[in-house]
C-alpha cells in the first residue's frame, strides 16, 4: 500500500507541474505588459474564478503553453530527445495558430527553420541577433516537461537536454542557462518530500549546480558585459531578498531582479515567487501556497504569463496537483491535455523505457 500511495504522490506531482505551468500562462496572460496589479484586485479575481457557480470562458494559454506541449509530445514519441522533431513540432504549431503571442523575434526562427527544410535545427538560432541568440525567456518557458524527462537523470544529462531543447530558439547563454536554471529549479521541487522544503537548502543546491553550469566551456562566448556566472549570483540576490522577508515590495522585486521577457530577468523571479510564497504574504487572502504563487507573480506584473507559468510549475511540481483547486483548473484552457500529457511522462518514466542520455 505504502507503494501504491507513494506512487500516486508522485504522479500527482508531474500533473501539478504541467497544471501549474498552464495555470500561470493562462491566469497570468491577462495582465501582461500592465505594471502591477494591486493584491486586493487579484483577490477579486482569485476569489471569482473559484465561484462554482460563475461561468468564464476559458482563459486562453499563449505561446508558452503552445510550445511547452510540443517539448512534451516529442519526448513523448520519441522517448528521448529529438531536436529536429521538436523543431518541427513548435514550427507546425506556430504555423497553425500563430496569434498565440510569441516573441517577436522568435519567428524569425520558425521561418528560417522551415526555409532550410529543418536541416540543422540549431543554425537559425544561432544566427539571430548577429549571430549573438536570443537572451528571452521563451527557452526556459517551455521546459518544464524535459525535468519530468528527465526525473531520474543526472546533473549533467539534464542540464545538456535543457541545453539542447532551448538551442532551437535560443543560442544566447543567458537564454539557454535560464532554461538550465529553470529545469533544475522544477526537478529540485519535484525531489523534495512533501512538507520539507528548506528554502535556503533549495537555494544553495541550485547555487551549486549553476555554479557547475556557468562555468565557461571552450565553445562559449560572453557578449560584451555579460558576467560569466550571471544566474549564480542572481541567486545569491533571491537569497538575500527572501531574507528581508515581506519587507521587499513588489517594486524593489521589479528593480532587483526584474519582471521582463530576458531569461535572466525573469527566471530567478520566478523562483523568488515560489519560494517567498511559501509563507502568507500580506494582503494576499490565498492560504493555499500554491494559489499564493501564482498570485504573487501576477502582481509583479510584466511579463506575467511567463513568469507565474514558470513558478507555477515549480510551485505544482512540489505541491502536487491535490494543491491545485479544481475550481481554478477549469477555467484552463487544454487542461485535459497537460494532465494527460504528464499521465504519459510519469507512465514512460517509471517504466524506464526512455533514454536521457
Ligand atoms: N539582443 C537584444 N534583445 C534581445 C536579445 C539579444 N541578443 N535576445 C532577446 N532579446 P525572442 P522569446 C529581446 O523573440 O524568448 C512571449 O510574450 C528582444 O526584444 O527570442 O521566445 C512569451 O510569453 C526579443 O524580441 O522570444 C514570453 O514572455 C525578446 O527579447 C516571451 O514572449 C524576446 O526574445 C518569450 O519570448
Ligand atoms: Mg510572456
Amino acid at each position: 500500500m505504502a507503494v501504491v500511495e507513494a506512487m500516486e504522490a508522485a504522479a500527482g506531482r508531474f500533473r501539478g507541474c504541467l497544471v501549474g505551468a498552464l495555470m500561470g500562462d493562462c491566469l497570468g496572460a491577462p495582465f501582461e505588459g500592465e505594471s502591477q496589479t494591486s493584491r486586493s484586485v487579484l483577490n477579486s479575481y482569485f476569489k471569482r474564478l473559484c465561484d462554482p457557480d460563475i461561468k468564464v470562458p476559458y482563459k486562453q494559454y499563449t505561446d508558452d503553453t503552445a510550445m511547452t506541449r510540443c517539448v512534451a509530445v516529442s519526448l513523448i514519441k520519441e522517448k528521448k530527445f529529438n531536436g529536429t522533431d521538436m523543431a518541427k513540432r513548435f514550427v507546425k504549431e506556430y504555423y497553425e495558430e500563430p496569434g498565440r503571442g510569441y516573441g517577436s523575434n522568435v519567428v524569425d526562427v520558425f521561418a528560417a527553420l522551415r526555409a532550410t527544410k529543418f536541416a540543422d535545427v540549431c543554425v537559425p538560432a544561432a544566427m539571430q541577433f548577429g549571430g549573438r541568440g536570443s537572451y528571452g525567456n521563451g527557452g526556459a518557458m517551455r521546459v518544464a516537461p524535459v525535468a519530468l524527462f528527465c526525473h531520474a537523470a543526472t546533473d549533467q544529462d539534464v542540464t545538456t537536454m535543457a541545453k539542447n531543447s532551448a538551442l532551437l530558439t535560443h543560442a544566447n547563454r543567458l537564454g539557454y542557462n535560464g532554461a538550465v536554471l529553470q529545469c533544475l529549479a522544477v526537478l529540485e521541487a519535484l525531489r523534495t518530500p512533501p512538507n520539507q522544503l528548506d528554502v535556503a537548502k533549495f537555494l544553495q543546491c541550485l547555487t551549486e549546480k549553476m555554479k557547475r553550469v556557468e562555468t565557461l566551456g571552450e565553445d562559449e562566448i560572453l557578449d560584451k558585459g555579460q558576467k560569466e556566472f550571471e544566474y549564480t549570483s542572481l541567486l545569491s540576490h533571491v537569497a538575500g531578498l527572501l531574507d528581508r522577508g515581506d519587507a521587499v515590495s513588489c517594486q524593489q522585486v521589479e528593480e532587483e531582479l526584474g519582471v521582463n521577457i530576458i531569461a535572466s530577468e525573469s527566471v530567478p523571479t520566478a523562483i523568488y515567487s515560489f519560494l517567498r510564497a511559501t509563507n502568507p504574504i500580506p494582503n494576499i487572502e490565498a492560504e493555499n501556497a500554491f494559489v499564493r504563487t501564482i498570485h504573487y507573480a501576477i502582481g509583479l506584473g510584466g511579463d506575467t504569463d511567463t513568469i507565474a507559468s514558470m513558478a507555477g510549475s515549480i510551485a505544482g511540481a512540489y505541491y502536487g496537483i491535490e494543491n491545485v483547486p479544481e475550481g481554478l483548473q477549469r477555467h484552463c484552457e487544454g487542461l485535459e491535455d497537460a494532465l494527460h500529457q504528464a499521465d504519459q511522462l510519469f507512465e514512460l518514466v517509471t517504466s524506464k523505457q526512455i533514454s536521457t542520455t
